[in-house]
């Protein structure tokens, strides 16, 4: 431990957390100070000359991006700037999917390590593959990201993502290694095995989506277990969006300390950019291994500085798959001032919402991300909700189901009938649509142990 820790009173939630906690980011370790605190220019320098190495193997070895890219008479020596990289084509999902299983891949199968895949709904799954270099990038990212967030070498780190062919697992599970946590391979579900293995093992760290975290709260509230006296101290969250309320209510009830963490599937899996202590509502992304833009999700034009817009990421440098301008569809904003952490990473807004989970509703834009504000806003209510749309005589109708905590719940009629029009006039003010509200009993809304699902569009189509 550094000597400036030891002016820090150090509580159960450990010596870095306490520090950060006393503001004293200066004694907080960081995994790789030479990248994570380069300057502005060394960054954009570093990223520069691996876009060019980039952009010339993806050209060389990946049948697709040659003939994409002699399609725009785009040759890799145009790529000159960090500006260059609007030459090239986007990549989307579909890319991946219409050249099924290993068309985008760079290096034969001999030299792949590693398959993952994310499933989404319909058609194809993507695969991806990760050679010996791209599984120590990812290890090394994503111990970057741990490190940020308050977990240090000796923490025993307990996995409640699924295995699998979910990058979530595996990907937290060797960056934890690398740092030097042990790892706990408890996977997704089997809730009170997880929380009799935290007092068991002394689990100090949690990784799960912050739905199953919230679920593991409640579960082990049920069973009478005392989370302000447990071991644990660090949630480590992602794979979905973390609202901020339901971030704050987890932290007061399991008596931790929760950063999200972001990445997906087709650039890396986690990694691509982690909270870390001192900005709890931005996430440092791994500048020197993605380069990112962000642009405007109807036109594909960048957006100034800070303002939100989709993100587009190319993994620099990546063996397996190398692509271009992916687009991810999760809007967000960049920001590229220091930090207080000291990391001059650029910082992305937390994700909440994405351009292809819009609903129009009667003609009108609304983002479940405004309905789980509104409904984080009520103190009667749980963070647990569910938005369905279906037909009803040829209109669209808003349907909000929303959890009672059980103090809130009433005999009377009348109390009940009041909240729900109270809550379906705050989302209307909001949505500019009158939803149909309904109000479920506790516990009533089902748990999610992965990803939840928050929306049941049941229209016609
Ligand atoms: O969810 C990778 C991951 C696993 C990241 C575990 C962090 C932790 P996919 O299954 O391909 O990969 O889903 C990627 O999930 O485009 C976002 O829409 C969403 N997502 C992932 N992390 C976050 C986050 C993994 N921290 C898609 N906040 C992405 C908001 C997130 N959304």
């Amino acid at each position: 431990m550094s000597e400036a820790m030891d002016s820090i009173d150090v509580t159960k939630k450990g010596a870095a957390l306490a520090a950060a906690e006393a503001g004293r980011f200066d004694a907080l370790p960081i995994y790789k100070p030479e990248i994570e605190c380069a300057s502005r220019e060394d960054i954009r320098a570093l990223q520069l000359e691996k876009l060019k190495e980039t952009v010339a193997y993806a050209y060389e070895r990946v049948p697709y991006y040659r003939q994409k890219l002699d399609e725009m008479g785009v040759a890799p020596s145009d790529i000159q700037t960090l500006e260059d990289v609007r030459k090239l084509p986007f990549t989307d999902k579909a890319v991946l999917r219409e050249t099924f299983p290993f068309g985008l891949f760079a290096v034969p199968l001999d030299d792949i390590r590693e398959l993952h895949s994310s499933s989404g709904t319909t058609g194809k799954p993507v695969v991806v593959g990760y050679t010996d270099d791209d599984m120590d990038m990812w290890s090394e990212c994503i111990a970057r990201l741990v490190q940020m967030a308050g977990v240090v070498p000796g923490d025993i780190a307990q996995m409640a993502f699924g295995y699998g062919m979910f990058t979530g697992g595996f990907g937290l599970h060797y960056g934890l290694q690398r740092l030097g946590c042990a790892m706990i391979p408890a996977g997704s579900g089997n809730t009170e095995r997880h929380i009799q293995m935290i007092e068991d093992y002394g689990t100090t760290v949690l990784v799960a989506t912050p739905s199953y975290a919230m679920h593991i709260c409640e579960v082990g509230e049920k069973m009478g277990y005392d989370w302000e006296k447990s071991p644990l101290r660090v949630g480590l969250f992602g794979g979905e969006p973390c609202p901020p309320g339901l971030k704050a209510e987890i932290e007061r009830r399991m008596h931790i300390v929760c950063t999200d963490n972001y990445g997906l599937t087709e650039v890396m899996g986690p990694g691509v950019s982690g909270e870390c202590l001192a900005e709890r509502y931005q996430q440092h992304i791994a500048e020197d291994h993605f380069l990112w833009e962000v642009i405007d999700p109807e036109t594909g034009e960048p957006v100034g500085e800070g303002e939100m817009g989709e993100l587009v990421l190319t993994p620099l440098c990546k063996q397996g798959i190398p692509v271009l301008r992916y687009r991810t569809h999760d809007l967000t904003a960049v920001h590229t001032e220091p930090c207080a952490c000291g990391r001059t990473l650029a910082r992305m807004d937390k994700v909440r919402s994405r351009s292809d989970d819009m609903l129009i509703i009667r003609g009108t834009n609304v983002f479940p991300s405004q309905i789980e504000d509104v409904l984080t806003g009520i103190e009667e209510v749980t963070p647990h909700y569910h938005i369905i749309v279906e037909t009803r005589g040829g209109m669209d109708a808003l349907i909000v189901e929303t959890e009672l905590r059980p103090e809130a719940f009433r005999d009377s009629f009348e109390a009940m009938d009041a909240l729900r029009a109270r809550i379906a006039e705050k989302l209307k003010g909001t949505l500019l649509v009158a939803p149909e509200v309904r109000l479920v009993e506790p516990g009533g809304i089902e748990r999610a142990i992965g990803k939840a699902k928050h929306v049941d569009d049941r229209r016609e189509k």
